[in-house]
């Protein structure tokens, strides 16, 4: 059956097949949360966002929605269906029995949050108490969704308590500094304890019947060992990036683009241990293109490697953000025809193409791309 833009049908497999109907973020009210201890592990420790929080200012929140807005409209001028969260008030603070945060954090980016497997769409643990209401900015999709997908899968992974015991202590320290950190990734010594289940969503990618899970500073082993029960009928695989002092979020290290090929972070080499079911089903990992940026933009958490954090549109097509013109240029020597999307003015909302969106809908079924 093919896909019709008057029906509305939950269903993505992949990061790759022809994408059809997809969410984009909204900058709309977005914070920067204060202090805790997952998020200050991530904040880089020579970032201008130490020691700072509240509303993020208005024209940085205007000058990103502008972006969004005109990144919903290319997709539907080329046909996809693009559907837009309702935000929150993310100032209001968030309060539960084990933990209280002075404010939330936003509805950007939904990938973060949101995790389609087959006709399924899981709402993941998160591991920041500023995220903990989240899924809210997305409920009045969900329960569209429930309402006209007969098939639709609207699931919610168990809330987390994200008391301290979720927390390793030694990561709170103001200098930690990178060598230490590098030594404590390649040790897969975390921010984040094994207390109980956590994950964030953008620490998975679909590749058909194989779920390729991150584990770091935003998903622990047993958020994996979680993900493992609750699909059954995937076989899930953890991967481990040891290059990355701050490792949160998968879509900026490794980035499959059509079957057979991956894009992987140059200093974050997938080890040789865990190449073995790509590269012994004929899957190619190539080095990513340099980013075209030093640093990342003002009061922004992602590194420069946004680059390569792009939106597979088919599996010869790919969005990539303008101003990245070597990841562009190296997308064209592999094949792919480049659309650039302008997005780097909001970055600081918490990623780029692929961050800043959630599949509802890729054309393809569930295939076995590793036998
Ligand atoms: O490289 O800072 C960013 C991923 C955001 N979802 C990085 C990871």
């Amino acid at each position: 059956m093919s896909w019709s833009a008057d029906k509305t049908e939950v269903k993505s497999w992949n990061e790759w097949d022809t994408l059809r109907h997809v969410i984009v973020g909204r900058a709309d009210d977005c914070h920067i949360p204060p202090e805790e201890p997952a998020l200050d592990a991530k904040v880089p420790e020579d970032s201008d966002m130490r020691g700072q929080w509240g509303r993020r200012p208005q024209e940085t929140i205007d000058r990103a929605n502008e972006l969004l807005d005109n990144f919903a409209g290319m997709l539907e001028k080329r046909g996809l269906r693009v559907d837009r969260p309702t935000s929150i008030d993310h100032s209001v603070p968030a309060t539960t029995p084990d933990f209280h945060t002075e404010s939330q954090f936003g509805c950007m980016p939904p990938r973060d949050v949101l995790l389609t497997v087959g006709h399924e769409m899981l709402e993941a643990t998160m591991s920041y108490r500023c995220r903990w209401f989240e899924y809210l900015n997305y409920r009045p999709l969900m329960q569209q969704y429930f309402n006209e997908d007969p098939k639709f899968r609207h699931e919610s992974a168990p809330k987390p308590r994200l008391t301290d015991a979720d927390y390793h202590p030694d990561y709170l320290s103001e200098k930690i500094g990178d060598a230490k950190r590098l030594e404590w990734a390649e040790q897969k010594f975390f921010v984040t304890t094994e207390e109980e289940p956590l994950f964030d969503a953008a620490d998975v990618l679909r590749f058909g019947k194989d779920l390729v899970v991150q584990h770091g500073f935003t998903t622990n082993l047993k958020g994996i060992e979680w993900l493992r029960r609750h699909f059954p009928d995937h076989r899930v695989h953890t991967v481990n990036f040891p290059g990355d002092p701050y490792p949160i979020h998968i879509d900026a290290t490794f980035t499959p683009l059509r079957p057979g090929l991956i894009l992987n972070n140059p200093q974050r080499r997938l080890p040789e241990d865990q190449r073995k079911m790509f590269e012994g089903n004929d899957w190619e990992i190539v080095d990513s293109a340099q980013p075209a940026h030093n640093t990342p933009p003002p009061l922004c958490y992602s590194s420069t490697w946004l680059s390569m954090n792009v939106l597979v549109l088919d599996p010869k097509t790919v969005c990539v953000e303008k101003s990245e013109v070597y990841q562009a240029e190296q997308m064209d020597k592999l094949g792919m025809e480049v659309v650039e999307v302008e997005l780097r003015d909001a970055y600081a909302f918490g990623g780029g193409l692929h961050c800043c969106t959630a599949d509802v809908y890729r054309d393809g079924e569930c295939e076995d791309y590793f036998p």
